[in-house]
């Protein structure tokens, strides 16, 4: 054996054994994640003070969803203005994602009680990569920002940081901004997230079927959304959902949309589930009122029937192109039935500005074409 090859042995021997060393804790670090903070125990709010009129607390889970402490979560607590004091707003609260051409969809919340509203379903799975972490961003000692990261699996491979911040807007406003940046590590995609808002508000007489769903987007200028309010009390008691989406619906149980099935039933249901997405006729819809129309449905439309829970939502079509990142916000304004705190968002849609600019040069071309005919013919 040469002395080459001596030391050539001594390094491979060297470089295995680090490898051997190194290799199992490597594994450990990458799969090692922190369990996530128990449901409801952490918490954000807009100040220190929660006998301020617009104050604002919220405890959402590693996904941005929350649910009322009744119902396996913890949940979210708004002082209106006026005499009124802090009360819960959500039943439920939370996005469901649904890749329809696939027939995939996942409820994203660490809930197993409104999990458990579903049947079993394994084509898509949800992992928490980073749990919750809080932080205080405006220094008055109260945390008001969380930052999380998960996983969507199975069916489709997505890696989404979530970041949720609470803020005060204008006295007896607050907002909820949640961004989601998303990156496709699959194969292109079109989804679609459906934000849910089921409310029982109880500041009114206590009934959360007094509950009144509407919008007044249109013609408004500030994008998709939709609220729900005590009738009794509007814009102090409303909880508006806003974002750069799609279609949005208010529901009132019993009512049947003017386009036929299925009626709206209880908030926290399995009617977009089973439709992977907003229900066809409930789009654009809010019950008692129409569609594509401004207006309130008050607290027991016609059709309606008891209790008449009431019941909000939004959606976020998405087109993932392999390795793309998007990201989607939303907003939660509470105290005021219009979006606040930059939750308005103007539809900027890119296709119909390509469509004028494609229109506009293509006028100029027949033009120019028109022009230089007559000429010819002239000449
Ligand atoms: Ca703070
Ligand atoms: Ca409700
Ligand atoms: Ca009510």
């Amino acid at each position: 054996m040469s002395r080459s090859s001596a030391l050539f042995r001594v390094l491979l021997c060297a470089v295995s054994a680090i490898l051997l060393l190194s290799t199992p804790t490597m594994a450990a670090t990458a799969s090692h994640v922190e369990p996530s903070p128990a449901l409801g125990t952490l918490q954000i709010a807009t100040g220190p003070d929660s006998s301020s009129d617009g104050y604002l607390e919220i405890a959402p889970d590693d996904y941005g969803s929350w649910s009322s402490a009744g119902f396996g979560g913890g949940g979210d607590g708004f002082n209106p203005s006026g005499a009124r004091g802090v009360q819960e707003v959500a039943f439920t609260s939370g996005f469901f994602l649904f890749n329809p051409a696939f027939g995939q969809r996942e409820l994203l919340s660490q809930n197993d009680t409104w999990q458990a509203v579903f049947p079993p379903d394994t084509t898509l799975t949800r992992t928490v990569t980073s749990p919750l972490v809080a932080s205080d961003t405006n220094d008055d000692s109260v945390n008001d920002t969380l930052n999380s990261s998960f996983s969507v699996g199975g069916g489709m491979s997505l890696s989404v940081d979530l970041t949720q911040t609470v803020s005060s807007d204008t006295p007896g406003v607050s907002v909820l901004e949640q961004t989601y940046v998303i990156t496709n590590n699959g194969g292109s995609a079109n989804v679609v997230f459906v934000r849910v808002l089921d409310a029982d508000l109880v500041w009114g007489a206590a009934d959360f079927a007094d509950d009144e769903v509407g919008t007044s987007m249109h013609g408004a200028g500030q994008g998709p959304f939709v609220f729900q309010q005590e009738a009794s009390d509007p814009g102090n008691t409303a909880v508006t959902i806003s974002g750069a989406g799609g279609d949005y619906f208010g529901g009132k149980h019993g009512v049947e949309p003017e386009g036929g099935p299925p009626p709206y039933n209880f908030g926290t249901d399995v009617d977009i589930w089973d439709a992977f997405g907003i229900p066809t006729t409930w789009r654009s819809h809010i019950a008692g009122v129409g569609y594509d129309k401004n207006g309130v449905s008050g607290t027991a439309p016609d059709g309606s029937t008891a209790p008449e829970d009431g019941f909000i939502g939004l959606e976020f079509p998405v087109s993932l192109g392999s390795d793309e990142t998007v990201t989607i916000t939303v907003f939660h304004t509470y105290g005021a039935n219009s979006p606040a705190g930059g939750g308005g968002a103007p539809p900027v849609p890119a296709a119909s500005y390509q469509g004028v600019i494609v229109l506009v040069l293509s006028l100029m071309a027949a033009s120019m074409a028109f022009l230089l005919w007559r000429r010819r013919s002239a000449a």
